[in-house]
Order: C-alpha cells, then sequence, then structure tokens
C-alpha cells in the first residue's frame, strides 16, 4: 500500500527512538491511528480516557526515562485536553512531543466542524509549534519538534489537517525541500564551564565556612557527585522536591526535602549558611533561600538564562550537573572544621524521630503519616513512585524516604492534582520490571477516575 504522510509521521517517530504514543482516537486523527495500527508490532499505541492523561503520562514517561514522550489526540477537544498535562511538562522542563489533528485542510477557519486551531491554542505552551502543510513537510518539521523538545527540555507539537495525514507520501514537493535533507541524530550537549569560572567558583566555595547545597531535577543523574561535593565541602544536600531522588534519603549527606512540606534541618542550613552551592534547580519558593546578601553563591545551571534566577550569586556555571561537579571536584578543597555538617546530621537525628513517632501512632482514625510511613518501608528498593499535589504531597516528601535506587516525582512546578497515575502508568510502561506506586489522594484519585464511571 502506498505510504501516507502520517506514515511518515510514525516511521520518523520511530527513528527517533519512539516505542509508545499515549492517546485518544476521533475523527481528525484517523489517518494517523491507521498508521499506527498498521505499525502495532513495533510501536504501541496506550488509550486513554481523558487526553489529559496522555499528556501526563508522556511527561511522567519522560521525568522517569529521560527520553521524549509523545501524546496524540484528534482535533478540537482532543487537542484543548492536552493542555494540563503539556503545561505540566512545559513548567517541569521535560520532553513532550503533542500530535494532534485539524479540520480538512481547505476547511480551516471556515467555521467548520471543531474548527480550533489547535498551534494557536498551543503557542504559549510549546517551544516548538508547527502546521504541517502536506506530506512534504512532515519528516523536516517532526525531526525539528523531537530534536527542539529534547535539547530544549520543553513541549513540541505538530498539528495535521485530517485529509493531509491521508494523502501520498512526497505528493506536492517544492523544489527547495529536496528530499531527506533532515536527520534523526540528536546530539547531546556537552557543554562545560569556562575554566576560569571554575577557578572562581572553586575560591568561592573553598572560602566559605558553613556551605549548603541546594539542588533538584538537575541533580537526578548527578547523585554520586553531590556526594562527592557535600563531603569535600562538608555541606548539607538540600533538595526540592523534583530532586527529591538525587541523594537517597539515608545519605549522611542530605536535609531531605526543603520549602513548605519539608524537614527543619532543610530550613535552618540555609537560614545559617554564609556560602550556597546551587546544583540543578530553581526551586521557586525565594523565601526558602538565604537573604540576598547573607551568603555567597555559586550556581550550576544548564539553562545560562537561569543563572541568578532566584539567587544573587557571584558565579555561575552553565553546564550539565555531573559534568560540571566532576570538572569542580578536584578543584574543592576538604574542609576540616566539620561543624555545620555534623549539626544538620544531628538536626536529621531529631527529625527522624520525629517521623518516627508520628508515623507510628496508632489513633483512630488512623493518621495519613501512618499510610505513608508503611508504604514507604514495604517498597521495593527498585520502587518508581508519582505523588499528586495536595497534602499527600507532604506524607510523600516526609515519610517516604528514597532509596538510592528509587525514582520519585510529582508535578513540581505546576502542581497539579491527578497527575499520579497516569505518571505511574507511564512509568510502569517503559519499566514493566520494577515496581511502580502512584501515591494520590482521594480527590486525585476521583479527577482522575470520573470519566471511567459511567461504565461501573
Ligand atoms: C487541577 C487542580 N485543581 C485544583 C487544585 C488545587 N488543589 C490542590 S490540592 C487539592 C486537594 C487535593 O485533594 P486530595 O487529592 O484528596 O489530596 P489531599 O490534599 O486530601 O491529600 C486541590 C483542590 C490543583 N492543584 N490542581
Amino acid at each position: 500500500m502506498a505510504q501516507t504522510a502520517a506514515d511518515v509521521l510514525i516511521e520518523t517517530l520511530q527513528d527517533w527512538g519512539t516505542e509508545v504514543v499515549f492517546g485518544l482516537p476521533g475523527d481528525g486523527i484517523n489517518g494517523i491511528m491507521e498508521a499506527l495500527r498498521k505499525r502495532r508490532e513495533h510501536i504501541r499505541f496506550i488509550q486513554v480516557r481523558h487526553e489529559e492523561s496522555a499528556a501526563f503520562m508522556a511527561c511522567g514517561s519522560a521525568k522517569f526515562t529521560g527520553k521524549l514522550g509523545v501524546c496524540l489526540a484528534t482535533s478540537g477537544p482532543g487537542g484543548i485536553h492536552l493542555m494540563n498535562g503539556l503545561y505540566d511538562a512545559k513548567l517541569d522542563g521535560q520532553p513532550v512531543l503533542a500530535i494532534t489533528g485539524l479540520p480538512y485542510h481547505d476547511l480551516i477557519a471556515t467555521h467548520t466542524q471543531q474548527d480550533v486551531e489547535l498551534d494557536k491554542v498551543m503557542m504559549d505552551v510549546a517551544k516548538y509549534n508547527a502546521r504541517v502543510m502536506g506530506p512534504t513537510h512532515v519528516e523536516n518539521v517532526t525531526d525539528l519538534a523531537c530534536r527542539t523538545a529534547l535539547a530544549y527540555h520543553g513541549v513540541s507539537h505538530i498539528t495535521i489537517p485530517v485529509d493531509v495525514q491521508e494523502m501520498a507520501a512526497g505528493k506536492g514537493r517544492s523544489r527547495r525541500n529536496v528530499p531527506g535533507h533532515t536527520s534523526d541524530v540528536f546530539a547531546r550537549s556537552a557543554r562545560l564551564p569556562d575554566p576560569a569560572d571554575l577557578q572562581r567558583a572553586a575560591a568561592v566555595l573553598n572560602a566559605g565556612r558553613k556551605v549548603a547545597i541546594l539542588t533538584g531535577r538537575g541533580g537526578l543523574r548527578a547523585g554520586n557527585e553531590l556526594e562527592a561535593a557535600a563531603e569535600r565541602l562538608a555541606a548539607p544536600i538540600v533538595k526540592a522536591l523534583l530532586g527529591k531522588a538525587a541523594v537517597p534519603d539515608d545519605s549522611p549527606f542530605t536535609t531531605g526535602a526543603i520549602g513548605l512540606l519539608g524537614t527543619r534541618p532543610s530550613q535552618e542550613a540555609p537560614e545559617q549558611c554564609d556560602t550556597l552551592l546551587i546544583v540543578g534547580t530553581s526551586f521557586p519558593y525565594i523565601e526558602f533561600y538565604p537573604k540576598p546578601g547573607q551568603a555567597r553563591g555559586v550556581q550550576i545551571e544548564l539553562d545560562p538564562m537561569r543563572i541568578g534566577l532566584r539567587y544573587p550569586v557571584e558565579v555561575g556555571l552553565v553546564g550539565d550537573s555531573a559534568a560540571t561537579l566532576r570538572a569542580l571536584l578536584p578543584l574543592l578543597q576538604r574542609k576540616t572544621d566539620r561543624s555545620f555538617l555534623e549539626r544538620a546530621q544531628a538536626g536529621m537525628r531529631e527529625w527522624w524521630e520525629l517521623m518516627e513517632k508520628q508515623g507510628t501512632r496508632r489513633d483512630t482514625p488512623m493518621k495519613p503519616q501512618v499510610v505513608a510511613h508503611e508504604l514507604g518501608r514495604r517498597l521495593r528498593d527498585d520502587a518508581i513512585v508519582s505523588c499528586d499535589s495536595g497534602t499527600v504531597a507532604t506524607w510523600w516528601a516526609r515519610h517516604i524516604p528514597a532509596r538510592r535506587n528509587q525514582m520519585h516525582s510529582l508535578s513540581g512546578n505546576l502542581a497539579t492534582m491527578a497527575n499520579g497515575f497516569p505518571y505511574a502508568i507511564g512509568a510502569q510502561i517503559a519499566y514493566p520490571n520494577r515496581q511502580v506506586v502512584a501515591f494520590v489522594g482521594d480527590g486525585g484519585f476521583s479527577m482522575r477516575s470520573w470519566p471511567s464511571w459511567p461504565r461501573v
């Protein structure tokens, strides 16, 4: 059978390593559904009950794998339903590609059925956003959409008129659009800071007497380097919630979560430090940082735009957290005065005693802390845990410690409800042999399961 534009779309996604697409069918994406059906042995379609779940699954999958998450929705309402999940990906910097349908290409903007110009709807949420104009426009646009989402850690959106999806591939090519002129190669950034900036950063950190480290989602793949830096600098590691699994909670170097849901030692360390090393976080609660002027600051951050965003740092190191810390470590002197770290460690011993007391209470009705405490003890060492927003996030943050090989996440910056369960499904599909648990409240649970109720 002749190749269609939709076939080119799905084959290009496969070239980018896509193994699963989360979505819900509709008349506006029939061509894409057919292209997926023909390749069902090679690329899975996971059908949801509400497109928001598909976007959350794509975002959760991206969070736990570091790979591109892909979701699909029909024209009009389907695309609109994706929005909350796509904003979750945007705000937490996750690579997600959304694919949607449009009405017939020659009826768009004529008050036709489902006449929502989804490329206009997605203008704010997407870093890359394209309306496909014909079959020969699919491959180059899809290559760029995948690369942009991965390179800039955000949302890409491609929308394709329903009739274009079924048009023969290769038809209507313009003279300049040379066949095969784009590539599916993704070059991961190897950006490293300037050596002079590394020296300046080391000088600030070596001069500090009470150094605290604040990390977040950018620390997730830099756990060993963070602990090595903490050991050198005798510095407690304070974690924003997205970085819960960056360093395990039984590490002697961490004081756990910061913020409203955090620990007392994680509040005290920034309050009392004279030097702050920020590693891969834009933790948004500015009031929990040291007061401007209180501490000297060094920031390691992949995105140059975010240097100095939350704290007036003296030195910014633009680069990957792990690689930058590895370059910085040889320049750091091991502190002989360990008292700042030791005070934080003493504070954590008291904190864990308090958590044990709260988590083992025997009141009736049962306290939610007890449920979290018992779950935390029973989780497997390889567990992946997702959480919803609400007080439930407090119990997760405080009473479910992250172990060394576990992964944990939630909707950090958007703080939406009802993401936890779809995140878990995205995670379980990516890691079928690992234990996956969604820790959600009754509000988030019923918000998510409501579309299924009429079937009960
Ligand atoms: C989509 C969305 N709607 C509303 C809110 C505001 N909100 C945050 S937590 C919450 C209640 C959550 O209740 P539940 O899931 O039962 O968890 P609990 O707080 O009881 O642990 C609400 C309404 C939100 N964050 N996201």
